[in-house]
């Protein structure tokens, strides 16, 4: 069973990622284990501070280390072989293949959900991945987190219904994009299904679906 903690100021904002569909059922055949840890429990002082203002001024709040750091002590206690891994603009870019990678690797991940301006740069002596999901800012590593876990957690074999579903489909090959699938009715509004896809040719089938498949930019 693959051990999924996230360090967040908002652990509500997961309820409803984590306890439906495929995560909610993921944890049903113990595939993986969800511990949210609120942040603001190792906050200082009695106002439980976890931000603080940037030495050498600028705009906004930083999250101050101590809480980070036991936040981050506590889920190593709970999972001792956790990669930390902080999502972050200034991360690695991620790819379908690092979630891959990710859900293969029987160690379990501890993800750190920033808020404010960042982080007191001295978080990163415990962090051991920094990740991105796009060249753009958002308010939190919520969103960012809830979507790479849903990435890696798919992957873990037993958790997607038709077995191979999660192999043949886009960026698997790190290059196509998949091809063109049509459901019922055969005509829709005048537009009718490629009839090769009716054929039952399977051989056919595959040759037009080969060549119907957008590459990857
Ligand atoms: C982000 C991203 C992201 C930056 C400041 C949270 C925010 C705030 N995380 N990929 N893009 N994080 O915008 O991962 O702390």
């Amino acid at each position: 069973m693959k051990k999924i903690q996230v360090i967040t100021l908002f652990p509500e904002m997961f309820d409803g990622v984590f306890n439906s569909s495929m995560m909610w059922k993921a944890q049903e055949c113990k595939a993986v284990e969800f511990r949210l840890i609120n942040l603001r429990d190792f906050g200082l002082g009695t106002r439980k501070r976890v931000d603080d203002t940037p030495y050498g001024g600028g705009d906004g709040m930083l999250l101050m280390p101590e809480p980070l750091f036991a936040a981050i002590e506590d889920a190593k206690k709970f999972d001792p072989n956790a990669k930390v891994a902080l999502l972050t603009p200034k991360g690695e870019r991620w790819k379908q293949a690092t979630a891959q990678t990710w859900a293969d690797g029987d160690n379990g991940y501890i993800f750190v959900c920033g808020r404010y301006e960042g982080y007191d740069e001295r978080i990163l002596t415990l962090v051991d991945e920094q990740v991105s999901v796009g060249d753009y800012v958002l308010t939190g590593g919520e969103l960012p987190a809830m979507a790479v876990i849903d990435t890696i957690v798919r992957l873990i074999p037993g958790v997607l219904g038709g077995e191979n579903s999660a192999a043949i489909e886009s960026f698997s090959d790190g290059q196509t994009l998949e091809f063109p699938q049509y459901t019922r009715p055969e005509v829709f509004q005048g537009l009718e299904v490629p009839k090769v896809l009716l054929s039952g040719n399977h051989a056919e089938i595959a040759k037009w679906r080969k060549e119907n498949s957008l590459k990857s930019k």
